[in-house]
């Protein structure tokens, strides 16, 4: 991105909405902002139709499209009430600027006519771009007709001001429908963030997009001994697994135990199953995909999607010959982690959520919900074809009886802004040719490390990224013991989809702020005693409790996070993405399982103290009793990199370091949305009550329970006589009703 000084910045006019459907995505900009230098944006959340445009004027009907794939040409449907239903006109919105106009607001989704949850229209949102360090004031109007919502800014700790956050019932009182919320906070931490709902299912369903954060030097360094370039675009890129149903349904339909309907209790052809990745984890959970999105295109049919992919709407970024372009990506999808290649074009990783790290040039990408990787292409010398492929697939491999299961595809595509170019229209190999066993190629950031269903791939784990500034590491949080004094170390058993050592998270409705002398009014307490055996596998209410922590502020924090024991194992668990608000982290140690010769999870790490996928193993540590306290051995204290989510593998565990410095309450969770419902997640309180910032005075902090123990009496707001006793009201009403 261009270095825009403060004085063009000052000039430049608003950068206007990344509206609807556009064959060419814009590059990244920094925002104008208002003339006291904040970075003020509106957002009005409401449920809109995809496949349709509204703005007609004046006749302002929703007129439906469609899009015919055989002939590449749009068609909207008359919206005349007296026509028929299916009467189409086509249209080319190519060469008639009114048209044009109306397919801005066109959002193609999956294809599909479908209500989803926009801001301003967008699905996902504009990306919002500011400089670092500014004041950021985001204005949401709640108009969606009936769910509440919140908005959460994933990746900025928002030092100090925890009640901006975003997490509803720790941090705020949901957003309710047709009420407005202001966040305002400084964007302190560079790079590649989002902004996401967080309220149930409100991101699946929509309510997601780009936050990034700028520094003065936007260069960034490449493999050429890290010599620094400055890209000259950036494009941001939302990968999303688009679910055939709404959140509501889906999660409806887990708590029913009727998924096998997924697709629909009245499509007898097709009957869901749960899948599993390779290594016979679990993956996807009750999502079914209708469509894998690249900044909100994909296509229903998966037929149409793997052989003429260049024949649908899907997303296209312009490149130029040689040119340097930042793609910064987001999996802001619900249940499926992603993996990303770029045909003919090598890659090169350069930040991982937000953070730089040592640039590694990788063949293939995955990226998990929540996670952000930002890659640097560099356009050929002399491409041979105009557009090359973005694949975007499921790494998911088997279904539930252990048959294997069609991979899903997405695509967008990179298009040289250069005459002459033909464009290639047979159908993809989509099987990586180019990876073969004389020439492998490199994958970062697999859930596991054997991949035997892809022998022609190889596993880099994501620890294998590498700070690129150890030198600016605080020395003591990578050395600290417990001899240091003010250190913590916890274990977390991180299992099932729901379970966060044996309980199920369950949301306060009350802010716990407002109420830390009287938590049992807005929470149910989690019970040691009672829960230590549950040996629950899901949705068993009597271990849901509100499950928190305490770090004392300025304390250094180990948390190990594991994935054994029951709902750890090969076939029971899920590797879990996980996300801590309000601090980033060190990626200390990743441990992983062995696996046998098919590469199926054999046995769990041997580091915890677990004895095996049949027995609960919440509580347990290290088996070597010397490693406790700050101990453990194999840790990267030279040059961890610095994270928000990691994942979190079956059979293993991760091992993460911070310094407790920003006081409040803070929230950390599987970023899977159903894990997160189901209870994978956890409160955590940083600093002592009167540590704590106060929201402002004008926070609403009302949320919660109502309770009226007698008939209320009837009062005027005047002091004095005008109390009248409910008696009298009782004895008024009884005397008066037998009249009328
Ligand atoms: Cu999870």
């Amino acid at each position: 991105m261009r270095v825009i000084s403060p004085l063009i910045l000052a000039i430049l006019p608003w950068i206007s909405g990344l509206e609807g459907y556009q064959k060419y995505t814009k590059p990244l900009e920094v925002m104008k902002p208002n003339q006291n230098g904040v970075y003020e944006y509106n957002m009005v959340v409401a449920k809109k139709l995809t496949m349709a445009y509204k703005n007609d004027n004046p006749a302002k009907h929703a007129t439906p499209v469609d899009y015919d794939y055989k002939t590449q040409t749009w068609s909207k449907r008359d919206p005349n009430q007296l026509n028929p239903c299916f009467a189409n006109s086509s249209f080319n919105y190519i060469s008639d600027p009114a048209d044009e106009n109306r397919m801005l607001d066109v959002l193609v989704a999956d294809g599909l006519h479908k209500r989803v949850i926009t801001i301003n229209g967008d699905m996902p949102g504009e990306p919002i771009v500011v400089p670092y360090m500014s004041e950021v004031w985001i204005r949401v109007t709640n108009a969606i007709l009936m769910d509440s919502m919140t908005i959460h800014v994933h990746g900025i700790d928002k030092h100090g001001m925890w009640y901006m956050d975003g997490v509803a019932f720790v941090q705020q009182c949901p957003i309710q429908s047709t009420n407005r919320f202001e966040y305002r906070f400084i964007a302190d931490n560079k790079g590649t963030h989002w902004y996401h709902g967080h309220m149930q299912t409100d991101r699946g369903d929509g309510i997601a997009g780009g936050f990034i954060v700028v520094g003065n030097d936007t260069s960034v360094p490449t493999l050429d001994d890290r010599k620094r370039i400055v890209p000259s675009r950036e494009y941001f890129i939302l990968l999303q697994d688009w679910a055939t149903k709404v959140g509501e349904e889906a999660w409806m339909q887990l708590e029913d135990k009727t998924m096998k309907w997924m697709y629909g209790y009245d499509d007898f052809t097709k009957c869901w199953e749960p899948t599993r990745t390779s290594d016979g984890g679990n993956v996807g959970g009750a999502v079914p995909i209708s469509a894998i999105l690249l900044n909100n295109k994909g296509w229903y049919d998966h037929e149409i999607v793997k052989t003429q992919p260049f024949n649908l709407p899907l997303e296209r970024f312009k490149i130029k010959a040689n040119e340097d372009i930042l793609f910064r990506i987001v999996n802001g999808g619900v249940a499926q982690e992603l993996m990303l290649y770029v045909d003919g074009h090598s890659m090169t990783v350069v930040s991982a959520d937000g953070d730089e790290v040592v640039p590694m040039q990788v063949d293939r990408l995955i990226v998990f919900p929540g996670e952000r990787y930002d890659i640097l292409i560099k356009g050929l010398a002399t491409p041979t074809k105009k557009s090359y492929r973005i694949q975007v697939e499921t790494i998911q491999r088997y279904f539930f009886d252990w048959t294997e299961i069609p991979i899903v595809y997405g695509f967008g595509f990179i298009e040289y802004e250069q005459d002459g170019l033909p464009e290639d229209k047979t159908a993809p190999n989509l099987m990586h040719p180019e990876c073969t066993a004389d020439k492998k190629c490199s994958v970062l950031n697999c859930p596991f490390q054997k991949w035997t269903a892809q022998p022609n791939f190889t596993c880099i784990s994501y620890d294998n990224l590498q700070n690129p500034f150890p030198e600016k590491i605080e020395q003591e949080i990578l050395q600290a013991t417990e001899f240091n004094g003010g250190f913590e170390e916890h274990f977390i058993n991180m299992h099932h989809d729901s379970q966060m050592d044996q309980f199920l998270f369950q949301f306060p409705w009350g802010i716990p702020y407002y109420h830390q002398d009287d938590m049992s009014s807005i929470s149910t307490a989690c019970k040691d005693t009672e829960c230590a055996n549950n040996t629950a596998s899901d949705l068993d209410t009597t271990c849901r409790c509100f499950y928190n922590l305490e770090h004392k502020l300025n304390n250094i924090v180990q948390i190990t996070l594991y994935n054994m024991g029951l709902g750890g194992g090969m076939g029971t668990g899920y590797a879990h993405p996980f996300h801590l608000h309000g601090h980033h982290f060190y990626v200390m140690k990743v441990g992983w399982p062995t696996y046998n010769e098919t590469g199926f999870i054999d046995q769990m790490n041997q580091d915890i103290d677990c004895p095996g996928p049949n027995v609960s193993c919440n509580g347990k540590k290290w088996r070597k009793k010397e490693w406790l306290g700050g101990a453990l051995e194999g840790m990267n204290t030279k040059n961890p990199t610095k994270r928000d989510t990691i994942t979190l593998p079956v059979g293993g565990y991760i091992t993460i370091r911070f310094r407790a410095v920003n006081p409040g309450w803070w929230f950390a969770h599987c970023h899977l949305e159903l894990h997160l419902m189901g209870g994978t997640g956890y409160a955590y309180k940083v600093g002592d009550h009167n540590e704590i910032y106060m929201p402002p005075d004008n926070f609403p902090k009302d949320c919660g329970t109502f309770k009226v123990d007698k008939l209320p009496e009837l009062r005027l707001p005047t002091t004095g006589s005008t109390v009248i006793p409910s008696i009298f009201v009782v004895f008024v009403v009884v005397l008066f009703g037998n009249l009328f």
